[in-house]
């Protein structure tokens, strides 16, 4: 038996939030969790400090299903962002402690590796086409073998996915949530133009995807999917939002373009029918926001037998920790597709020292024992919490839209 001994909840802002978890075991182990909720971080403080941690003192840190079951059935209200970053959070770090206890890799734990290195997709971004284009040649530079696109679109002044700070892209910007404009019609002229630029400019081999950010009608977002045919997109994003999971069943009758979805589900309950009736071909779930390692396996697990891979969230707001957990969980996964990535700050990646490594457009988790990521604690308490939102988003009437 590995006892839990004690567990506390760290905030950090080291250019923005950070909610981490550590679990600590009466033998000397410590494992870490993400519990990062982008713009609503202190809800799931309180739900890990006030209703989480006082139910895990004295268990067994290696019954990690047990817990996870216990947590989830045990709250009787299930499911929701603040839950399950909560959970995921327990989660990641039991697993980093059975690994620790192993002297292994969790990878290694979770089957062993089914792939050299972990591919990436960078953001390539600008205010016009040809910044955005030029942004992608330099991400192609780097190496990287698949590339988002995102670009301003003119007559509005500002938009979701372009940024003044290129590498480092943070949408939580505010004390008070600011306020975008948003006029679909003048999106939908620009991303084909977009998809031509980048075609021609960055050749065949590049995959090329981008974000919708939940913005479009079904119908809309078929129509868009098929202009962008031509291209040969690797996924469309969030193309609607995804509370009513029928939509992309219209979204599909349009077109060929791969869809993919998942960044704000919980639970494998919301893409059980995208997933079974093949609406989709990528979930992009991730460990933080969907419960853990545990329940993104089982999202995986199921995904694989519809032939559905997955793309894992990995915007900034993911915390190192949960990068780490990604990259080991995306290794040792026979349905694996890509992986969002998004550089931290220096700052960040000081606070939270990682054995993770990119190369030629791979990341690899490396193989220090348990997810291979630490807290600096000291540094930590440097940067106190500083409230940010995330943006909302208005027609341009005035009308409130979906951010
Ligand atoms: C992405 C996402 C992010 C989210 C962010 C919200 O695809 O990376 O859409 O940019 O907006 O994670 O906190
Ligand atoms: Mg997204």
């Amino acid at each position: 038996m590995l006892k839990i001994k004690d567990a506390r909840v760290v905030v950090t802002c080291p250019g923005r939030n950070f909610v981490t978890l550590r679990i600590e075991t009466a033998d000397g182990l410590y494992g870490l969790g993400d519990a990062t909720l982008n713009g609503r971080e202190l809800a799931v403080v309180s739900y890990l400090a006030d209703h989480v941690i006082p139910c895990l003192i004295g268990r067994d840190a290696h019954q990690i299903e047990d817990i996870w079951q216990y947590l989830y059935k045990g709250a009787y209200w299930r499911r929701g962002p603040v839950t399950m970053s909560a959970i995921a959070a327990v989660d990641m770090a039991l697993w980093d402690i059975k690994a620790k206890a192993a002297n292994m890799p969790l990878y290694q734990l979770l089957g062993g590796a089914c792939r050299t290195g972990v591919m990436v997709y960078g953001h390539a971004n600008g205010q016009t086409v040809e910044e955005t284009v030029d942004e992608a040649l330099k991400y192609q530079a780097l190496g990287y073998k698949a590339v988002r696109l995102q670009s301003g679109v003119p007559g509005l002044p500002s938009t979701y996915g372009v940024s003044g700070d290129k590498m480092f892209y943070e949408p939580a910007d505010g004390a008070l949530p600011t306020e975008n404009v948003w006029s679909t019609a003048k999106y939908m002229r620009t991303v084909p133009k977009l998809f031509e630029a980048a075609r021609l400019a960055l050749g065949d081999d590049v995959h090329l995807l981008h974000d919708v950010h939940h913005r479009l009608t079904p119908i809309e977002a078929g129509h868009l999917g098929k202009s962008l045919e031509p291209y040969r997109p690797f996924w469309l994003e969030d193309a609607t939002p995804a509370e009513n999971q029928e939509a992309f069943r219209l979204i599909r009758q349009h077109t060929t373009t791969p869809l993919a979805v998942g960044e704000v589900f919980n639970t494998i309950w919301d893409c059980k029918d995208l997933i079974q009736n093949q609406l989709i071909d990528y979930i992009r779930a991730t460990v933080v926001h969907a419960g853990g390692i545990t329940h993104l396996r089982r999202i995986a697990n199921l995904a694989d037998l519809y032939q559905v891979r997955t793309g894992c969230h990995g915007a900034t707001d993911l915390s190192p920790v949960t990068m780490a957990a990604a990259l080991h969980f995306d290794l040792s996964i026979p349905n694996f597709g890509v992986q969002e990535y998004m550089r931290h700050t220096a700052e960040t990646d000081a606070v939270f020292p990682h054995a993770y490594s990119f190369k030629d457009g791979y990341l690899h988790p490396g193989d220090a024992p348990g997810l291979g990521v630490d807290l600096d604690e000291g540094l930590a308490a440097k940067y106190p919490y500083s409230r940010a939102f995330l943006p909302v988003n208005r027609l341009e009437d005035g009308t409130m839209y979906n951010w």
